[in-house]
């Protein structure tokens, strides 16, 4: 095989076939030792009415395994779920990076992402108001590059060694164990308010980023500074971002909590059908790069993670495209044992002194030691790198390789020394050369110091209705807040950011308004603000409420209408099974009131059907009303129609309407659902 073919976008699938279990179709079942077996469903017990034997093996082979199937869950990220894909480069970055997978336009290289939310347990819910992780395992022919990052650019908190304390205050309370994924609680935002680094994170935390829309519709941002080594050695200061292809979008905050409830597995659920569909996700990968001599350059410290790059300053630079394209075989076994580590870099990629970063490059090995239980989880095979791996480390638990030979030591003579190690040229990892001197100190950076004015400027940045959701988002988590203090604390914090806005939650929690100082920052980031982000019709999954005698010919011409503009169409009903038009045709319903609500949906149109009941009326109405309410484009016709005009809804924004006549009725509502959402509806 020549070099060149010997590794690409197959080579991670390819190595994991081997571990893949044999298919147990017309198998006899054995225990795990080989051995077939008789009857699986009877303990064995002296006398039928007798007391069970321990000499069961089968019974005890079984319930064993059974009392030992669960791990320690994530402390954080502990709600994931993951598929494979494949990266591809658009320009080589030999310029700035000696790292293979990023030199040669032609090289397509496998990755595996597991995308999460931070505070949920494992079974909590896909929709909360959360941060998202957004981790990629490139597998690369130097070994596994991780980009372990998030859907928010900025974090909470400035030095690692912080990171504990905001996790125990956004966590359930430990007395209680209360409340379950969701930061509206006394001890976060105590936290928050005597930890004021975190001011813009929260700004973000508070905004629509943290109710993604979709994974496939979300940013992903590396945060930290990091480095681009070249074969020169030299260096550059380095951002790395994710930009969704269908742009940024996001659910809105009464939505996101009906779903918790309506279908816990709503985010999860639409990335497994969209990949299953065929409709891939796919994510540009987008470098800031910034040249060392330009280090002080900027009104922040570029090391600080509570801070960005503004993209109108230091512009993103589009250089590939990864591609998700194929489900995992098992959950536990991918999705649940992958173990990400910012510390896994290939040559050409190299860290920075930003004291977050630091302490991660302790913390991932640390926590998976325990989650994964011992030094060998790199073996697991979606752990294991494409390249081969040679070194002198042996046993532990779980130890799958058969290490050969006597000599497990460096520097030896009777294996000649191997495995030898290699110099830069030929492949050796050399960490760049930066030079570092100073005190041993506990202390933050004075440049570390100015906790508000990249919060004003995300705050400058926002729409109106973007404005109004940070607004509605404090007003919801803080009167969940029980201590009046707390309260008060946090609205005289957020005076930093802008007064306006934190007078506007003083009210709603009868806190003292803020004084009116205004911040001094009016610098804005349009690329901030999701209004600026790529709008499609493709992909958004739209309701087809239809009734028995409903009009066939308006209904056909919809449905081809919307597949045909590549929209994911869902017949719902009352009832599943076949639905009849009034001129004979029958659709079939896959979808009733009883199990979806309109919030799992992006758009409705309602048909109706001349034998609607009483209940099928009412239901229909609820659910325009809800995604009417959502800002949801809605098409009526016939019944639809009437059911609207009878509702006497206030505005009839994004709303289109057509009694069967209407040319261009079905593209309107296709443009209307490329619009997502009409924020301008009067909704009161
Ligand atoms: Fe993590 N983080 N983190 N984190 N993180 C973990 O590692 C940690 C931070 C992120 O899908 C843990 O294997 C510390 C920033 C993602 O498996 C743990 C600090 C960013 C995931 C850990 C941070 C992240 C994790 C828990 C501050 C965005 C899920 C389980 C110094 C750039 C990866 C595990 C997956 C997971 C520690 C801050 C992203 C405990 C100490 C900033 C996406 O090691």
């Amino acid at each position: 095989m020549d070099e060149e073919n010997k590794f690409n976008e197959n080579s991670k699938n390819e190595q994991m076939e081997q571990f893949r279990s044999a298919d147990n179709e017309d198998k006899a079942m054995t225990t795990n030792q080989g051995l077939k077996i008789s009857e699986d469903e009877f303990s064995l017990k002296a006398g039928e009415r007798g007391p069970s034997l321990i000499e069961d093996f089968h019974f005890r082979e079984k319930m064993t395994h059974f009392d030992h199937e669960r791990i320690p869950e994530r402390v954080v990220h502990a709600r994931g779920f993951a598929a494979h894909g494949e990266f591809e480069l658009y320009e080589s970055m030999k310029p700035y990076t000696k790292a293979k997978f990023l030199q040669n336009p032609k090289v397509k290289t496998p990755v595996f992402v597991r995308f999460s939310t931070v505070v949920g347990s494992r079974g909590s819910l896909d929709t909360p108001r959360d941060a998202r992780g957004f981790a990629t395992k490139f597998y690369t022919e130097e070994g596994n590059y991780d980009l372990v990052a998030n859907n928010i650019p900025v974090f909470f908190i400035q030095d690692g060694i912080k990171f504990p304390d905001v996790v125990h205050a956004i966590k359930p309370e430990p007395d209680s164990e209360m409340p379950q994924a969701s930061a509206a609680h006394d001890t976060f935002w105590d936290w928050v308010s005597q930890n004021q680094e975190s001011a813009n994170m929260i700004m973000w935390l508070m905004s629509d980023r943290a109710i993604p829309r979709s994974f496939r519709m979300m940013e992903g941002f590396g945060v930290h500074t990091f480095r681009l080594v070249n074969d020169e050695g030299k260096a550059h200061f380095v951002k790395f971002h994710w930009k969704p292809i269908l742009g940024t979008h996001s659910l809105v905050w009464d939505e996101a909590q009906k779903l918790g409830g309506k279908d816990p597995d709503f985010i999860r659920r639409d990335l497994w059908d969209a990949i299953n569909l065929g409709n891939h996700a796919e994510y540009e990968l987008g470098v800031q790069i910034i040249e060392e001599k330009d280090e002080f350059a900027f009104d922040f410290d570029i090391l600080d993670a509570t801070k960005i790059w503004p993209e109108e300053d230091v512009p993103v630079r589009i250089i590939g495209k990864m591609t998700l394209n194929r489900n995992v075989d098992n959950f536990f076994a991918e999705t649940e044992q992958v173990a990400f580590h910012p510390g896994n870099v290939v040559p050409g990629i190299d860290f920075t002194n930003d004291p977050l970063l630091q302490a991660r490059l302790f913390s991932y090995t640390d926590t998976q030691l325990l989650r994964l239980g011992g030094p060998n989880f790199h073996e697991l095979p979606i752990n294991r790198p494409v390249c081969p791996f040679y070194n002198n480390q042996r046993d532990g638990f779980h130890r799958q390789t058969i290490n050969k030979g006597k000599v497990s030591y460096h520097n030896n003579s009777l294996a000649n020394n191997s495995p030898h190690t290699v110099n830069e040229a030929e492949g050796g990892y050399v960490h760049y050369q930066e030079k570092v001197e100073g005190r041993k100190v506990r202390a933050r950076s004075e440049s570390f110091k100015d906790h508000f004015s990249h919060a004003t400027l995300f705050w400058n940045s926002m729409s109106e209705s973007e404005k109004q959701h940070i607004v509605d988002a404090f007003r919801f988590e803080l009167s969940k807040v029980k201590s009046k203090d707390i309260q008060q604390n946090v609205v005289d914090m957020f005076a930093n950011v802008d007064v306006e806005m934190a007078t506007s939650f003083a009210k709603t929690l009868n806190a003292t308004p803020p004084s009116s100082q205004k911040p001094t920052v009016t610098k804005s980031s349009p690329a901030l603000s999701q209004e600026n982000t790529p709008k499609k019709a493709t992909t958004r999954k739209v309701a087809v409420v239809i009734a028995d005698g409903f009009h066939g010919g308006n209904v056909k011409e919809m449905v081809e209408a919307l597949q045909g503009a590549g929209v994911q169409v869902a017949i719902l009903s009352d009832k599943l099974g076949p639905i009849h038009s009034s001129d004979g045709k029958e659709i079939e319903s896959m979808h009733t009131f009883l199990t979806d609500g309109s919030v799992a949906f992006d758009a409705v149109y309602i048909a109706g059907g001349a034998n609607a009941d009483k209940p099928f009326k009412e239901n229909a109405k609820m659910f325009m009303k809800e995604a009417f309410t959502h800002f949801k484009p809605i098409a009526v016709t016939n019944e639809g129609k009437q059911w609207f005009d009878e509702q006497q809804l206030s505005d009839e924004t994004g709303i289109i309407s057509d009694v069967g006549e209407t040319t261009g009725f079905a593209s309107q509502f296709v443009d209307a659902i490329a619009s997502h959402r009409f924020w301008k509806r009067n909704i009161s």
